[in-house]
């Protein structure tokens, strides 16, 4: 189907009454519903929905570069291209197909990225929904180039909260960080658990436990699993930052939080021929706090 500025998209539907919709504009997945079919994911009112610009919200795909600390666009170029959907992939490791139903995407090098970024690859994104209303994002980079290649990559992951000041992160206890705020320096967390009162911006690393996101008022609690995916960003943009940023409501950081599955501290480096695996899963629950 197309969303209102006439993008394709594709919606995937669970039998239990969750939904996720996926549209073709860089591989983003935009809403994720649970059976209530409440939004899971947070999208800023005042972000542009169509090319070129970046959409402020749901779950970009940020690729080959994270963050503005390089020669491309903020992120990287694959969040704000057009995809394809992918009819026949290579086969992607076991995913169980009666219980779920899922979507293929691919992005490969254009000739115009290939003049900002001299490198042929394959990107190709699966998006799953489980039956229960789990969000699988299963991503591959394949280098086709003659050359080896090296990229960051994150998924980067707007969860909706309904009060930043009663969300708490667990998971990312005693593990290093490096501190946007702070020049990327590196600390280690000390808290036992991670609260909010000002602007986070974060790369946790090497996190190997699930993350989890409890919303007090909600009742609710996201679980983040991953695989080749070693970092966390954590951010929340605070109230400052928010009215610096001109596609964001100056309230709205309360009610969003970033936290991504992400592999930034060290570029995944692909040899010609070579393929990476990155796999994150996102789940909700409704919690006993
Ligand atoms: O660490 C996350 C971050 O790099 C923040 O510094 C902030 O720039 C944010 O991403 C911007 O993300 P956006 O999706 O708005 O481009």
């Amino acid at each position: 189907t197309k969303d209102e500025n006439g993008i394709p998209q594709v919606i995937l539907r669970s039998p239990r009454g969750a939904s996720a919709r996926v549209s073709l504009h860089g591989g983003q997945v935009r809403s994720w519903k649970n059976e209530r079919n409440e939004e899971l994911l947070f999208t800023s009112n005042k972000s542009k929905l169509k090319p070129p610009a970046a959409v402020r919200g749901g779950i970009p795909t940020c690729f080959p570069q994270f963050g503005n600390r390089g020669t491309l666009e903020q992120h990287g170029f694959a969040r704000n291209r057009m995809w394809a959907v992918d009819e026949n992939p290579p086969p992607f490791q076991s995913v169980d197909s009666n219980s779920t139903t899922f979507i293929d995407l691919l992005l490969t090098s254009s000739d115009d990225d290939l003049k900002i970024w001299p490198h042929s690859y394959e990107l190709r994104l699966r998006v799953i929904l489980s039956v229960d209303g789990h969000l699988s994002l299963i991503s591959r980079v394949r280098n086709f180039n003659c050359k080896p290649f090296s990229f960051a990559f994150a998924h980067h992951t707007y969860f909706a909260v309904s009060d930043i000041s009663e969300v708490r992160v667990e998971g990312l206890e005693t593990l290093d960080y490096l501190d946007n705020l702070c020049n990327r320096e590196r600390f280690t967390e000390q808290g036992d658990a991670l609260t909010f009162e000002s602007e986070v911006d974060r790369v946790y690393l090497s996190s190997s436990d699930a993350v989890a996101i409890f919303d007090h008022e909600k009742k609710r609690t996201f679980v983040i699993r991953k695989e080749g995916l070693p970092d966390i960003v954590v951010w929340n943009p605070w109230d400052k930052k928010s009215r610096a940023i001109v596609d964001f409501g100056d309230d709205e950081y309360k009610h969003m939080l970033c936290v991504d599955a992400a592999a930034i501290e060290k570029p995944i480096t692909l040899k010609p021929g070579e393929e990476w695996t990155g796999r994150v899963e996102l789940s909700v629950t409704a919690s006993i706090q």
